[in-house]
């Protein structure tokens, strides 16, 4: 009920969970091939045991819809998610010439100087892609990444393969099939990605007049990431739902290897102690159908009531 699957992954892997090294160096506790299930006529499944910034998740898919791998409309929405794969290519580049960046992620952690000028450098740079568009054409462009391949698969013969409009299109004129499905791993790009995709592949289910979808997510960070992409996953099963004339039915999570890592524990903890609140719901206050359609502000979150954030450090 409500958050509860998410709950009990975070005490399962808290119990059981193997402890593990990871390529970020951090250390994990990890379960391997773990499924969740949220019926999403219960609410909206945006966590209540802690805040979770509804507004970062929802123009962030709105991008991936739009086929978008700029960070330049991310920037315009005040979403600084995906900025350190933008900047990382940038103080890499020859064009470059400001003081040496190299492993910023790192180093911004400890040494509080170079933080300062790392700062500053990323605030230049998100200004020049917001204000010079030569230069968010050249260095906001993150290339292979989700909306990429979601809208604009590209093919052995040159052309552009549209998985979402296909998806869409097969739902609404095939709704039984057994192959409404979405793919973003593509082995062919992986060499070139930052990130390799951690939602790799998602599948569609009708049935009963409900839409219901599956993720497959290759590697979860059950405290940071995997409550996005929970959200993420459902507001996009709302949209395509709307668009077809159905009501929504189930998001079913299953994740790869879903892990917490070690200087997330004390906060998963905390998080755990806290009494669960009713889940808020989702309106959609425009009359648009198309999902291509749809901007941030036709979204509103209601009776969204959750216990404060919890902060900790993101791997990279
Ligand atoms: N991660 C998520 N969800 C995402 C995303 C990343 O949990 O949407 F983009 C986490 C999973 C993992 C790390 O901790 O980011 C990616 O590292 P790796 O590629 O080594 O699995």
């Amino acid at each position: 009920q409500g958050e509860q699957a998410y709950l009990d992954l975070c005490k399962l892997i808290l119990e059981e969970g193997h402890k593990k090294e990871d390529r970020t160096g951090t250390g994990t506790y990890s379960v391997f091939g773990h499924q969740m299930r949220f019926d999403l006529n219960e609410g909206f499944p945006l966590l209540t045991t802690k805040k979770v910034n509804f507004r970062l998740i929802a123009s962030e898919l709105l991008w991936f819809i739009k086929g978008d791998t700029n960070i330049k409309y991310l920037l315009e929405n005040n979403n600084n998610i995906w900025n350190e794969w933008a900047f990382e290519r940038w103080v890499a580049s020859e064009d470059y010439n400001g003081p040496d960046m190299t492993d910023f992620g790192l180093r911004s952690l400890q040494d509080e100087e170079f933080n300062m000028e790392y700062k500053k450098q990323m605030d230049i740079f998100k200004e020049r892609i917001l204000h010079d568009d030569a230069f968010a054409k050249k260095y906001g462009d993150l290339g292979f990444v989700y909306g990429k391949q979601w809208r604009k698969w590209e093919t052995k013969t040159g052309e552009a393969i549209d998985q979402l409009k296909n998806v869409i299109e097969s739902i609404r004129t095939n709704p039984d099939s057994r192959r409404h499905i979405v793919s973003a791993w593509n082995p062919e790009d992986i060499p070139f990605m930052a990130l390799p995709p951690c939602h790799t592949l998602f599948q569609f289910y009708v049935a009963d007049g409900k839409l219901s979808c599956q993720l497959y997510q290759r590697s979860g960070d059950v405290f940071l990431g995997v409550p996005f992409n929970i959200a993420s996953y459902a507001l996009l099963t709302h949209l395509i739902a709307h668009e077809c004339g159905l009501e929504v039915g189930e998001f079913v999570h299953t994740i790869g290897d879903a892990h917490i890592y070690s200087n997330h524990v004390e906060q998963v903890k905390t998080q755990l102690k806290r009494e669960t609140r009713p889940l808020p719901k989702l309106k959609l206050k425009s009359d648009k159908q198309s999902v291509f359609d749809f901007e941030l502000s036709d979204f509103e979150l209601v009776d969204y009531n959750p216990h404060p954030a919890i902060k900790a450090p993101i791997a990279v």
